[in-house]
């Protein structure tokens, strides 16, 4: 009876603790990452789940965060005047061609705030 009580104690709390929402401070940035660029399709397409095909167990379940930035010249997402058809930690980033007035995009890397223990 006592070792099948410790085991339900012990199964709650691994549950309870693989659930658990770190604290904000214990978030970090993902490496960037770039799989796609505005050349090959109607855009530049950053999307969270092509991203974790390609780069499996290096990014988090649920981000909280995304932040982009031009591969060449680092130059942040919301500097370059780009209009962003997806722009979300839940999904990654699309930028479509011809949303834009210039007619093409940047080419964008982006990077996920995620629990620090995923990805070091
Ligand atoms: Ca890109």
């Amino acid at each position: 009876m006592i070792k099948l009580l410790s085991v339900a104690i012990l199964a709650g709390f691994c549950f309870a603790s693989s659930w658990a929402i770190p604290p904000p401070w214990q978030y970090c940035w993902t490496d960037w990452y770039d799989i796609d660029d505005p050349m090959s399709k109607p855009g530049d397409f950053e999307l969270l789940d092509d991203l974790r095909a390609k780069y499996p167990r290096k990014i988090c379940w649920r981000p909280r965060k995304i932040e982009a930035r031009t591969i060449d010249t680092h130059i942040p997402s919301f500097q370059t005047g780009d209009d962003f058809h997806i722009f979300s930690p839940s999904q990654g980033l699309v930028c479509i061609n011809h949303d834009q007035t210039s007619g093409m995009c940047h080419d964008y890397e982006v990077r996920f705030w995620c629990p620090c223990r995923i990805h070091s």
